[in-house]
């Protein structure tokens, strides 16, 4: 080999060594924040306290998917009676090109929710990420827009029947204001377990294995004083 070209080739190889190096710190840097916390009875948690860049959400696109939620308020039926839910949502109707379509009906609370047709990229980005980190085709999302702290939802399970059974779900949490945080509260049905996870602006949590069974979830109401901003939640679901 002249010497030229070996010295060319050393050069390469190291840019090579470089740039392995650097795909690892960032492999490593996202690893750190990404944490599994294991749950009593087959149950655990991946808690994301940031998401990778690709699926971090812009402000444009934050407003952009905040000016999406419906204009009424939905309806649960609770004990018979029906009452308005403290959050606007909405099943997203749509389609990716790594995970397919996605929009199927989400019955819940006695309610049938048809999902509405939204063309929105950054949710297509989502979706796509979502089944591709899970190796999965995820068919059904719903989006929660919490107003401000005086929005909620209450303490459940996501049992659902048209769930697939141990399936994962994907919860993404983002805000309005970025150095904020929404509490997300997990109890125990049988023994005593609690635990709040604080979640910031592009955060995740994964909720996975027999969690839905044994466990349940929910965000609950602050006042507006300590709670102004608004929160985006997106959720991704396997359905039957
Ligand atoms: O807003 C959240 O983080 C939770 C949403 C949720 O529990 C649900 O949609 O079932």
């Amino acid at each position: 080999m002249g010497k030229k070209r070996k010295i060319l080739h050393e050069s390469e190889s190291s840019t090579h060594k470089q740039q392995k190096q650097q795909k690892q710190q960032k492999q490593q840097k996202q690893r750190n924040s990404e944490e599994k916390i294991e749950l009593k009875n087959k149950s655990w948690i991946i808690y994301f306290s940031s998401l990778p860049q690709i699926i971090q959400i812009s402000s444009t696109e934050y407003k952009t998917l905040w000016n999406l939620h419906p204009k009424e308020r939905g309806q649960v039926r609770i004990f018979g009676k029906l009452l308005k839910t403290p959050r606007w949502q909405a099943s997203i109707k749509g389609e990716s090109k790594e995970g397919g379509k996605y929009g199927k009906n989400y019955r819940f609370s006695g309610e049938d929710h048809e999902p509405i047709e939204i063309k929105n990229n950054f949710l297509q980005t989502l979706h796509e990420w979502v089944c591709q980190h899970s190796g999965k085709k995820y068919n059904q999302v719903l989006v929660n827009w919490y107003n401000s702290g005086e929005d909620y939802i209450g303490k459940h399970s996501d049992d659902e029947f048209q769930l697939i059974p141990n399936s994962s779900i994907y919860s993404f949490s983002f805000l309005s204001e970025p150095g904020a945080k929404r509490d997300f509260v997990v109890t125990s049905k049988e023994h005593g377990y609690r635990k709040v996870f604080s979640l910031p602006h592009n955060s995740l949590i994964i909720m996975g294995g027999e969690m839905q069974k044994w466990y349940k979830h929910e965000v609950p109401k602050r006042s507006k004083k300590k709670c102004s901003f608004s929160r985006i939640n997106v959720t991704f679901r396997i359905f039957q």
